[in-house]
């Protein structure tokens, strides 16, 4: 693998520093590319023997400080966090601190390794907190090898590929994995649970691709197989999966998806074709990266981090309960949905967007999702701003901008940061940010500035 030399130089600095801990306190992210990375870690770690005592969390708050703080640490190491909090970083204190991560840069880390692509000259979306993991643990031993799928995993969850294809470093991390043989690569039809679900689940299941009519509607999934002569059954009687399949019928599929498309008016025969990856680093189970990407996501949404991590880890009771933690997620999301739906004081129509309030009604963890979901609800090319209620007097403001819109989200967010108290960021049609209470509206009001100046 052509790791840049800087950035070589600075894996090799952070090796040498994790050699001399004994004891090692982990902070991960919560997402799904955090947690892949928090299995990357803790595996490495624990088969050098260290001591390691672990934590998710959703952001960097000061009570989270504090509690770091208190605990008196010697040996910090953040994975997917840390880089835009480094001021935050050095007030927890500890004697040594590796911070593995990819988001953009705020301060600098007084003491310690800090490992982050935008330290030499690359971007965020080249490599995953996950990646950046990875290439550490690769480099404090070649064994560790055998955890690239799920470095993966993570850029999967970070959205990174362009046109569902991996570029940079996490493609390089892609040949790698198939190399050692964690991950097979395929290209086919994008459809979530390939390898697990009954199709007309997986068709149901399936947001991204959008199809009209049979995404999120399981009796339209059934009758558009029906419709294409496809059985839901084997002749064993078990439910057939898209992966058992003929090839003949997978066309017929892809063709009728693309169709079913075109004629209601959603564009982009690309989109529903990409690459597929196979992890088959649980012994004997294959997994869909794509599919833990999203259990991993639904996992730390219902703070059941520890049992994505155990997954990844190939703990097979926890592969089980991953199950149903994300069936618990499904049902909160769609109660969720199904509550601003029926209070239609919640949506309201606003000259510059729409505006989700869902403060006392959805948890800061979900109002994400719940705007990604109901943008299809509000008018065609309209912003979509949603808030929910935080911690320490703040709102969480998600920000979802429709594809065809010229807006970059994540960059205005970014310019908004330089002159308000505010955090977050995000991606070019969509972002986040934690605003104080009584700032609301002069956020909104810069929000509405920065999107408009850009188109
Ligand atoms: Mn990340």
């Amino acid at each position: 693998m052509e790791i840049p030399e800087e950035l070589d130089e600075l894996l090799e600095d952070a090796v040498e520093k994790f050699n001399e801990m004994d004891k090692v306190r982990i902070v991960s992210h919560y997402d799904a590319d955090g947690i892949s990375s928090a299995s990357i870690i803790l595996s490495a770690a624990l088969r050098e023997g260290k001591k390691v005592h672990l934590s998710i969390v959703n952001q960097i708050r000061p009570e989270l400080v504090e509690k770091l703080k208190d605990e008196g640490i010697e040996n910090l190491v953040f994975t997917d966090l840390g880089s835009g909090h480094l001021s935050s970083v050095n007030e927890i204190n500890a004697e040594e601190a590796i911070v593995l991560d990819h988001h953009h840069l705020s301060g600098e880390l007084e003491r310690g390794v800090h490992v982050n692509p935008h330290l030499v000259g690359m971007e965020e979306d080249t490599v995953s907190g996950a990646g950046v993991t990875y290439l550490f643990a690769r480099k404090l031993d070649e064994r560790n090898k055998d955890l690239s799928g799920l470095a993966v995993v993570g850029a999967i969850g970070d959205i990174q590929e362009e046109n569902w294809r991996m570029k940079g470093l996490n493609e390089e991390i892609v040949c790698e994995a198939e190399e050692v043989g964690t991950l097979e690569r395929g290209e086919g039809l994008r459809l979530f649970g390939r390898l697990s679900r009954p199709i007309h689940k997986s068709l149901q299941y399936t947001t991204r691709p959008y199809i009209p009519g049979v995404s999120e509607n399981e009796s339209g999934a059934v009758q558009f197989l029906s419709s294409l002569d496809i059985d839901l059954k084997k002749e064993d009687g078990s439910w057939k999966k898209l992966v058992d399949l003929e090839k003949e019928e997978k066309k017929e599929l892809a063709s009728a998806i693309i169709k079913k498309r075109v004629r209601n008016g959603v564009d982009g025969a690309e989109e529903v074709f990409g690459n597929t990856y196979t992890l088959s680093c649980f012994d004997g189970r294959l997994e869909d990266a794509r599919e833990l990407s999203t259990s991993l996501n639904a996992c730390g949404r219902m703070s059941q981090a520890a049992v994505g991590i155990l997954a990844c880890l190939g703990d097979e009771e926890a592969s089980e309960e991953l199950e149903k933690v994300v069936k618990g997620y499904k049902r909160t999301l769609g109660r969720l949905i199904s509550t601003v739906r029926n209070n239609g004081g919640m949506l309201e129509e606003r000259d510059e967007f729409n505006l989700l309030d869902g403060v006392g009604e959805i948890p800061e963890n979900f109002i994400g999702t719940v705007c990604s979901i109901l943008q299809s609800d509000v008018s065609e090319g309209e912003i979509l701003v949603g808030i929910a209620e935080s911690e320490n007097s703040r709102v969480k403001v998600s920000v979802r901008v429709p594809d065809d819109h010229e807006a970059n989200v994540g960059e205005a967010i970014e310019e908004i940061s330089e002159d308000m108290d505010i955090e977050g960021g995000g991606h070019e049609k969509a972002g986040g940010a934690y605003v104080h209470e009584d700032e609301k509206d002069k956020f909104f009001e810069r929000l509405t500035k920065s999107l408009e100046t850009e188109t």
